[in-house]
């Protein structure tokens, strides 16, 4: 159950961030209108937000569950990959504080993006990734296991459609795991209700549970039905603007 969001405003200069896509350039009273319907979203699903200004100097930083993994039991700052990205940690640290005094965090030289982390009950997948670095991933090994958690390494660096672990898998609860079709195989998912989601739809795969809501991206009806067939409450919300950018809507926002 979660009780609470942080989440950061898109700068004027959002269309400044970094991007693999070949989408076109996001119009910007957009990025605000999509941004005002996802802090709508949290707050309809029962989370108080606590919303930051817009950080000019890092137009990526709206996408902030880059720079922290946070669970019931403490929060590990991260070290994001992109170099442009890295000063994104000290302005959230301040937010962050108020909620976990004493965080853990990613050391030099080691690189990791929250987008990587998929949290699935006690477990944690930890993507490798051109963000998320081998050094990395075994600092948050270590964090996470002196919490109590279990980890995992899954490499998604050979998988040229997505930037991060989680643009590829989600998990949504009730042992649920949605996933893009060509990671569908992995021997690590073994064990889960797998939610196929086809090379059509695989922005999709990017959803986010959120107490008893599955927020997911509109456009995508195949999905979205099959959500609901599986007895989950879809609450569809338009996202071609971050998409633009490489931002799915796990990235838009940092739960706890
Ligand atoms: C970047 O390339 O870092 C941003 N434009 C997008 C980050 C998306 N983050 C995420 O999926 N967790």
């Amino acid at each position: 159950m979660f009780t609470r969001a942080i989440v950061r405003m898109p700068g004027r200069n959002f269309d400044a961030g970094l991007t693999t896509v070949s989408l076109g350039r996001p119009q910007l009273d957009r990025v605000i209108a999509q941004h005002a319907s996802y802090c709508q979203a949290l707050a309809k699903c029962g989370l108080v937000l606590t919303t930051l200004e817009a950080d000019l100097r890092f137009p990526d930083s709206t996408f902030v569950e880059d720079t922290a993994i946070l669970t019931p039991r403490g929060a590990i700052l991260t070290r994001p990959g992109a170099a442009s990205r890295e000063g994104e940690v000290d302005v959230i640290r301040p937010a962050l504080l108020g909620f976990f005094p004493a965080p853990k965090a990613i050391e030099a030289p080691g690189t990791v993006d929250g987008g990587d982390i998929c949290e699935a009950e006690n477990h944690f997948f930890i993507g490798l990734s051109h963000r998320t670095s081998e050094g990395g991933a075994r600092q948050l090994a270590r964090h996470l296991a002196a919490l109590g958690y279990t980890s995992s390494v899954i490499d998604v660096r050979a998988m040229t459609t997505i930037l991060h672990l989680k643009s590829g898998i989600s998990y949504i609860g009730d042992n649920t795991l949605v996933v893009m079709e060509e990671m569908a195989g992995h021997e690590q998912f073994r064990g889960f209700e797998l939610l196929r989601v086809s090379a059509e739809e695989s922005y999709a795969a990017n959803c986010v549970r959120v107490n008893e809501r599955v927020l997911v991206a509109a456009g995508f009806p195949r999905v979205t039905d099959e959500l609901s067939q599986r007895g989950f409450r879809p609450l569809e919300l338009e996202m071609s603007e971050f998409r633009k950018m490489d931002g799915g809507l796990s990235c838009l926002s940092l739960r706890f």
